[in-house]
């Protein structure tokens, strides 16, 4: 089944026109209704009337996350802030996050892409699906409600978290889906597995996991312990949540919802724009969000596009799933880090140095597991295994409050972690990663 066989099998010409006729609208509106942009366009020289064809998008000059940043709480809105009906934000940065404001219309069409997505997936009307992303201000959670309500599913909103729980209503009510995240799925099925859950209670059919890195290796380890079809699920905040873009059955690349989200592919260092096939950074822009639209998004996300047609009869590009990014973050168990948040906190901390390293790894659980070793000040680092316990404490409940991650500190001594000479190594990330 196909969910909106007429956007999502559009034939290129007439997908064209609708490209080109939202972006022109868009462009005209986002010049009046907000001043950021209206002063990032005529810095650039481009007017709203430069932007005939979805082609012109070249003329427009790139928006980055810093400059949301600088735009936080509500310097991107373009509706009147009495129209936004929901907001989220990015998860886990001590610093400004990043905001996406969603209005009516914009919550209906984060509904119908999401169906799109559950569809590609296998689902249909009727199915049972477990929803394990968390909701709240994180998007997993309340975009996948609204993908589930929207193609007539039954919706369990469970949530993260309480994994006994978790597998019991998943034998309970018989759930055909499961979304979550890939780490948080595989966690879930090592669970069932040391209870001795036997497998055939549980009736479901297929996963729609993303929000972190995974690999094909894991989606193997997921099909095979879940006894399902594990699907992959691409989005962020800022741009919708998740639902952007998806996996169909073939599971061979992700279909991007392009009549919503136009994607290009850059050289990250000089912006240029790649032809299919060569990697380089994502680059979204909102054709018909309302709430905040965004011209030329960098993501930071590093994949594809893929050429050729998909014999799922889809006539949507798709990009290749994600095979890093062009920034230092570090996803675990779906919270966005920056080492220098990591940073931050030991320069602030006065019996610690801003000597650190990170090491990231998959524990036993599959859940993602961090690391931080840091350096003491000489003059209170102490044999005292007591003192040294509390310290260890106070970095650690600092990281978990500020940042939202339970990191284990390991304290060394003054002068032990290697100092760099040129870039410093901060993270080792023990996570294998394949294409
Ligand atoms: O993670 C939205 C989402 C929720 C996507 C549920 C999928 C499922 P943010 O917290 O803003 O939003 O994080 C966005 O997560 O730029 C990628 O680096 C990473 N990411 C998201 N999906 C995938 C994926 C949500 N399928 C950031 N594979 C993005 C790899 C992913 N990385």
């Amino acid at each position: 089944m196909i969910w909106n066989e007429e956007k999502e099998c559009a034939n290129p010409a007439g997908r064209k026109a609708q490209q080109s006729e939202s972006l022109a609208r868009l462009i005209k509106k986002i010049y009046e209704k907000v001043p950021f942009y209206r002063q990032k366009f005529d810095q650039a020289g481009v007017k709203p009337s430069d932007i005939q064809s979805i082609d012109d998008i070249v003329k427009l000059p790139f928006t980055t996350k810093d400059e949301l940043r600088e735009t936080y709480p509500y310097g991107l809105v373009a509706c009147p802030r009495e129209e936004l009906t929901e907001i989220h934000i990015s998860s886990g940065t001590t610093g400004i996050p990043v905001v996406g404001g969603y209005t009516e219309q914009d919550v209906k069409c984060w509904g119908e892409v999401m169906a799109r997505s559950l569809v590609m997936a296998g689902a249909g009307p009727g199915d049972v699906i477990h929803n394990a992303y968390g909701y709240g201000m994180f998007t997993g959670g309340l975009g996948a409600h609204y993908g589930a309500m929207a193609l007539g599913a039954n919706v369990l909103p469970v949530s993260g978290g309480n994994t006994h729980r978790q597998v019991q209503l998943l034998k309970d009510f018989k759930a055909t889906y499961l979304t979550c995240t890939p780490s948080y799925a595989l966690h879930i099925a090592e669970y069932a597995r040391d209870t001795k859950t036997d497998m055939s209670q549980l009736a479901l059919k297929g996963g729609l996991f993303g929000a972190e890195p995974w690999t094909q290796e894991m989606r193997q380890e997921l099909e095979q312990r879940l006894r399902i079809k594990a699907y992959d699920v691409y989005g962020l905040t800022e741009v919708i949540g998740p639902g952007v873009a998806n996996e169909c059955v073939h599971q061979n690349g992700l279909h991007v919802q392009e009549d919503y989200f136009y994607p290009e592919i850059i050289n990250p260092d000089t912006g240029e724009v790649l032809p299919p096939g060569q990697k380089g950074e994502l680059v979204l822009t909102t054709l018909l969000k309302e709430g905040t639209p965004l011209i030329r998004y960098r993501t930071r996300d590093i994949t594809f596009i893929m050429s050729g047609a998909c014999s799922c009869g889809r006539t949507t590009i798709r990009m290749h799933r994600l095979m890093g990014r062009t920034d230092d973050m570090l996803i675990i168990r779906g919270v966005n880090l920056f080492p220098s948040q990591i940073e931050e906190i030991l320069i602030q901390l006065e019996e610690t140095e801003p000597h650190y390293q990170i090491v990231v790894d998959r524990g036993q659980k599959y859940l993602d597991e961090i690391e931080v070793w840091v350096e003491v000040q000489e003059r209170f680092f102490s044999d005292e295994t007591k003192n040294m316990e509390k310290l260890r404490q106070k970095i650690s409940s600092e990281m978990k409050s500020r940042l939202g991650v339970n990191a284990l500190i390991k304290l060394v001594e003054p002068k032990t972690i290697a100092r760099s000479e040129g870039k410093a190594k901060r993270v080792i990330d023990k996570r294998t990663l394949v294409g």
